[in-house]
C-alpha cells in the first residue's frame, strides 16, 4: 500500500514517530474492514433503492468501484420476489431464491443481458487483490433443457488492460442451479491489481436467459475505504485533534 501523507499534517518529528505506527494500524483495520464490506444493493450511497434505479458511480466515493454496461442497456435493480426483473424459477414465484438463501430484498441486473455484445463492467478507482460476487440462476431454464445451459465468463483485467483471469461458468458446475445464487471468488494474489471486471452472458439463449448479480465485495481497495472513510478523513482526524 502506497500512501502520501498531505502537507496538512504538522507534526514535530517525535510526534510523527508515535502517530506513524497508528496510522498504519488504522489503515490496516479499515482496508481489513473494506475487504469485508459487501455491496448488497440494499442501500445505496446518496438514494434509495427502489426497482429500476440505474446502478452507476453510486459507490465510486465509498467502495472505490463503479458499474457500467458495455453498450447502451444499463445496470438496474431488481426486487426479489417482486416485480418481475431476473429470473424464472421452476416451482417458486418469479425473482425467488431457493430456500435457504437470503440476500435481502434487492438485486442487479442487465435487461436482455444475452444480447451480443452486452455486458457487464466494473472499474476499481483503485486496483484490488480479490473480488467475489454471486450470480444468480444459472440453470438451463425451466425443467429441464440440455443444450440451452447459461453460461457466464467472467474476465479480469489490469490497469494496462491485459487480461490476468478468466473463468467459465456453466449450468450444471457445482453450485450453479435454478434461482440459485453461485458464489464466484476472484482471487489474484499479493499484489493489487485488479482494475476491471466484466462479465458476459456467452451461452446459447437468445432470449430470456434469467439472471441477477448481488453480494458484490469489492475486496482489498487501497487507498478508497468502506463507509465513506478515505484517506482524507483519516488526515481530518488529526485536525480535529482525536489522533496524536
Ligand atoms: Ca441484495
Ligand atoms: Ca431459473
Ligand atoms: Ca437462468
Amino acid at each position: 500500500m502506497r500512501m502520501v501523507i498531505g502537507d496538512g499534517c504538522a507534526f514535530g518529528r517525535h510526534q510523527s514517530a508515535l502517530a506513524l505506527p497508528l496510522i498504519a494500524a488504522i489503515l490496516v483495520l479499515m482496508t481489513t474492514a473494506a475487504a469485508a464490506e459487501v455491496i448488497d444493493f440494499e442501500t445505496i450511497p446518496g438514494g434509495e433503492p427502489t426497482v429500476g434505479l440505474v446502478i452507476s458511480d453510486q459507490f465510486e466515493s465509498s467502495y472505490g468501484v463503479r458499474f457500467s454496461v458495455s453498450d447502451s442497456a444499463d445496470l438496474v435493480l431488481g426486487d426479489y420476489g417482486g416485480q418481475f426483473q431476473g429470473w424464472v424459477d421452476d416451482s417458486l414465484a418469479n425473482d425467488v431464491l431457493q430456500p435457504g438463501y437470503d440476500r435481502g430484498e434487492f438485486f442487479a441486473v442487465i435487461p436482455e443481458a444475452q444480447t451480443p455484445g452486452r455486458y457487464l463492467i466494473i472499474e476499481y478507482v483503485v486496483p484490488a487483490t480479490g473480488a467475489a460476487f454471486d450470480i444468480i440462476d444459472i440453470d438451463d431454464g425451466p425443467g429441464n433443457n440440455p443444450g440451452q445451459e447459461d453460461q457466464w465468463t467472467i474476465r479480469v483485467f489490469d490497469s494496462s488492460g491485459s487480461l490476468l483471469h478468466v473463468t467459465v461458468i456453466t449450468a450444471g458446475d457445482p453450485g450453479t442451479g435454478d434461482a440459485t445464487p453461485t458464489r464466484h471468488s476472484v482471487d489474484i494474489g499479493e499484489a493489487p491489481s485488479i482494475a476491471r471486471i466484466e462479465l458476459e452472458y456467452t451461452g446459447p439463449l437468445q432470449t430470456a436467459i434469467g439472471w441477477g448479480f448481488d453480494s458484490f465485495s469489492p475486496a482489498a481497495s487501497a487507498g478508497v475505504m468502506s463507509g465513506g472513510t478515505s484517506w482524507g478523513s483519516v488526515k481530518a482526524l488529526f485536525g480535529k485533534g482525536l489522533l496524536p
